[in-house]
C-alpha cells in the first residue's frame, strides 16, 4: 500500500473517489509516492506531492499505454540518483479530451467555459465547448468576460439565453476587477478542481491570476478582430486563495506563429539560406533545407503552417476563401460537362 498523507493532498483536489482508485494499483516498493501532474508539457512533467512541487519523467512503457495530462493523479518513485520517475496513473474520475488529441486535463469538478462578450462571442463555439464538458460528465460554468469593454451586452445575453440548455449556468465577470471576479467564490471550495477553457484572448489567465494571486503571463489581443496571443503554452495547475485548484490552458487553437517557429526552429534557420525568400522548399534551386530535414517533418511543418495561417482568418476571410473555391469547382464543372457534350 502507498503511504500518503490525506491533508496535504487534499490541498490538492484528493478525494474519496481518488482515494478508493488507490487500490487498483499494484503494490509497490517503498519510496513510492502518490503525487498529481501540476504541468504538463511535452517532455518536461512537474509533480506536487501536496507539499511542494518537482520536476520528474514518466516510464515510456506507462506513457506508450496511457497519454498522461494535468490533473492526473499518478505514482511516482525516486530511484538511487534522485530522478522522479512516474509509473503508474490512477484512472482518473474524468478527462475532458478532444477527438485524436491529447487529454486536456484530468479530475476535473467544474469546468470555466470563458468567452468574451467581445468579438470573441460565439454560440456555436460555446455549443462545441458544452458538448465536450457535458460528453465528460463535467459540470460547466459559462464565464462570459470583457463585460466592462463590450458592446451589445444585452443582446448577446438574449441570444446567449435563446440556445443553451436550461439550468446552465453563466455568470458575466470582469477579470480585471477583484469584486467580479469574486462572484465565483461558490465554486471555489477548497479541494474543488476547475479548469478553464476558451479561445486565446478570452482571459482565462487574467482570471486564473485574479483568483491565485499570482502572475501567470497574460496577453493583449490583436488590434481588429479581438482573437488572442496564444500567451499561455501549457497546461497547468495552480492553488487559489480560496483553496480550490485552478487549471489554466492555452486556447484551444493552441498552435500559434510563434510555438510553430519555436518547434521547427531548425527548418526556419536553415531557410535563411534559400536562394529564394519565399522558397517552398520544393525543389527550388538554390534550396537550403530540401535534402537537408526530413522529408516527413518537412511535409508536416507545411501542414501545420496551413493549419495556423487557418487559425488566423477571420470567419470573413474563410467564408471568402470557401466561396472563391465553390465558384472554381463550378466553373471547372461547367467546362468538363461542356467538352463531354
Ligand atoms: N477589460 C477587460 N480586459 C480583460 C478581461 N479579461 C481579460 N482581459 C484582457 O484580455 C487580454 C487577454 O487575456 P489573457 O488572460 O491573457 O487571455 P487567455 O485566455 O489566457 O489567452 P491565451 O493564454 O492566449 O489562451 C489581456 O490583456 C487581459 O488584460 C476583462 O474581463 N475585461
Ligand atoms: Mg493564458
Ligand atoms: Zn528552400
Amino acid at each position: 500500500m502507498i503511504d500518503f498523507d490525506f491533508e496535504a493532498l487534499r490541498r490538492i483536489g484528493l478525494n474519496n473517489t481518488i482515494i478508493s482508485r488507490l487500490a487498483e494499483t499494484s503494490a509497490s516498493a517503498s519510496g513510492s509516492q502518490l503525487c498529481r501532474i501540476t504541468e504538463y508539457q511535452r517532455d518536461r512533467i512537474t509533480l506536487h506531492d501536496g507539499i511542494a512541487e518537482f520536476p520528474a519523467r514518466a516510464l515510456p512503457r506507462l506513457l506508450a499505454e496511457i497519454p498522461l495530462c494535468v490533473g492526473d493523479w499518478v505514482i511516482a518513485e525516486t530511484n538511487s540518483f534522485g530522478e522522479v520517475w512516474i509509473s503508474q496513473r490512477l484512472s482518473p474520475m474524468n478527462q475532458i479530451t478532444r477527438a485524436d488529441s491529447p487529454p486536456i486535463a484530468s479530475n476535473i469538478d467544474t469546468a470555466l467555459l470563458v468567452m468574451g462578450l467581445d468579438g470573441d462571442f460565439n454560440l456555436r463555439r460555446l455549443e462545441r465547448y458544452l458538448a465536450l464538458i457535458s460528453g465528460a460528465e463535467i459540470t460547466p460554468l459559462i464565464i462570459l468576460s470583457k463585460p466592462d469593454i463590450s458592446s451589445d451586452v444585452e443582446e448577446k445575453i438574449a441570444a446567449l439565453n435563446a440556445r443553451i440548455p436550461p439550468g446552465t449556468d453563466y455568470l458575466l465577470v470582469n477579470g480585471t476587477a477583484p469584486e467580479s471576479v469574486a462572484q465565483l467564490e461558490s465554486w471555489l471550495g477548497a479541494g474543488q478542481t476547475i479548469c478553464l477553457l476558451g479561445s486565446s484572448g478570452a482571459g482565462k489567465s487574467t482570471l486564473t491570476n485574479a483568483l491565485t494571486g499570482t502572475g501567470q503571463a497574460t496577453g493583449g489581443v490583436r488590434d481588429g478582430d479581438n482573437r488572442g496571443r496564444h500567451t499561455t503554452t501549457a497546461r497547468s495547475m495552480h492553488i487559489c486563495l480560496s483553496g480550490a485548484c485552478i487549471i489554466d490552458t492555452p486556447g484551444l487553437r493552441s498552435l500559434s506563429p510563434e510555438t510553430l517557429s519555436a518547434a521547427f526552429d531548425d527548418i526556419e534557420s536553415l531557410a535563411r539560406d534559400c536562394q529564394f525568400r519565399d522558397c517552398h522548399h520544393d525543389g527550388e534551386p538554390g534550396c537550403a533545407v530540401a535534402g537537408h530535414v526530413d522529408p516527413d517533418r518537412l511535409r508536416n511543418y507545411h501542414k501545420l503552417q496551413r493549419e495556423v495561417r487557418r487559425n488566423q482568418q477571420t470567419a470573413s476571410e474563410r467564408i471568402a476563401e470557401r466561396n472563391k473555391w465553390k465558384s472554381l469547382m463550378k466553373s471547372a464543372a461547367a467546362r468538363s460537362k461542356q467538352k463531354r457534350s
